[in-house]
């Protein structure tokens, strides 16, 4: 059976990029075609400055959420990476495959380490390692598919490349994996700026919305969307990327198409108003389950302690096999 691995981190509150990216998917189609472990990847929320009280929070709130999402622990493991010790084991091993140059041209690290520069921070170098624990996450339990929103394909592509290095070099130990991308909404943006991702650490998150946000908040951000100064509702990614985003938002709340949905919209304002109501209308069963959930927390501390050990028995021999390859001898 199609091994699947994805992961989440618990750097903020969750928003509509994060599940029409990529949590919708794995609770609609991935837990039911394939054997899948989705974690709340809290390790890497250490790797800039952080508040450890408002992780172990988020970190909480990030489970119950991809529940309220309609993952199953009765289908799949969901579980908390800092509770499966063979990530940061792994991580090392592939440390010694990978090359500083490999680190310093991923993309996210250049964005958030000038980030952290322009708080006047300094860079920890867990943020340059990161794509590293993030390949260690994915290799550990012979992955087959990376279902992940497009701004995470670089970090896969890295991983495939060390896995190949790593069986080159020791003897074939890991799967290759690939990364399989939704057909729609890849790449949510910011609303009040959609040359960037719509993205959890957001600083101000007019143009951000969150899981979480009341309706009437979503209607709010979604009506007040930077679009331009036109007037014809186009489909035009270049050339229009604030009415594209919104038509991508609403296709992929809705099941439609992006170009049809323009050809039926005559006005922004028409536009906007759709999508406001269809973002709702997304959330509110997810908003529905999360209460229920937060009324009960022993039943998530449940499922994230019986997927741990779940994650753990899967990643052990894959991670003992690579201490062999690499040359270090098993413990006696
Ligand atoms: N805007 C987005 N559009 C589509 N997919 C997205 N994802 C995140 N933002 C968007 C996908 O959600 C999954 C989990 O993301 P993550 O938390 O591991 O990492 P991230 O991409 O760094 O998330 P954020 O929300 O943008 O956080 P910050 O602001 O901290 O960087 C991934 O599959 C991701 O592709």
């Amino acid at each position: 059976m199609t091994r699947v691995f994805s992961g989440i981190q618990p750097t903020g509150h969750l928003t509509l990029g994060n599940y029409l990216g990529a949590m919708r998917r794995w609770a609609e189609v991935d837990q039911h075609r394939a054997d899948s472990l989705f974690c709340v990847v809290d390790l890497h929320a250490l790797t800039v400055d952080h508040d450890p009280a408002r992780v172990r929070r988020l970190s909480r709130q990030t489970a119950t959420l991809l529940l309220a999402a309609g993952l199953d622990p009765e289908v799949c493991t969901v579980f908390l990476q800092s509770h499966v010790d063979e990530h940061t084991r792994l991580s090392y091993l592939l440390e010694c495959v990978a090359t500083d140059g490999e680190m310093r041209r991923m993309i996210q690290y250049k964005e958030k380490a000038a980030k952290e520069r322009e708080r006047g921070g300094s860079v920890r170098l867990s943020l340059l390692t990161y794509p590293v624990l993030m390949a260690a996450d994915i290799l550990a339990y012979g992955t087959d598919e990376v279902p992940v929103g497009e701004d995470q394909a670089q970090h896969v592509e890295l991983t495939r490349d060390l896995a190949v290095r790593f069986n080159q070099r020791y003897g074939h130990t890991f799967t290759v994996p690939r990364t399989t991308l939704p057909p729609v909404a890849a790449r949510v943006m910011n609303l009040q700026d959609p040359t960037r991702k719509m993205g959890k650490s957001d600083d101000s998150g007019v143009g951000v919305v969150y899981l979480l946000d009341e309706p009437d908040v979503v209607r709010k951000k979604v009506l007040r969307a930077v679009t331009d100064s036109g007037r014809e509702v186009v489909y035009d990614r270049a050339e229009r990327p604030g009415l594209a985003n919104l038509l991508d938002i609403l296709a992929a709340c809705t099941g439609g198409n992006p170009e049809s949905l323009a050809d039926v919209h005559d006005s922004y304002g028409s536009l906007k108003k759709d999508t406001a109501e269809a973002v709702v209308e997304v959330l509110r069963p997810l908003q529905a389950r999360h209460r229920e959930l937060c009324a009960d927390p022993s039943y998530v501390e449940g499922v994230l302690r019986d997927g741990a050990e779940k994650a753990r028995a899967l990643a052990r021999p894959t991670v003992d096999t690579a201490y062999r390859a690499i040359g270090l001898l098993p413990p006696v």
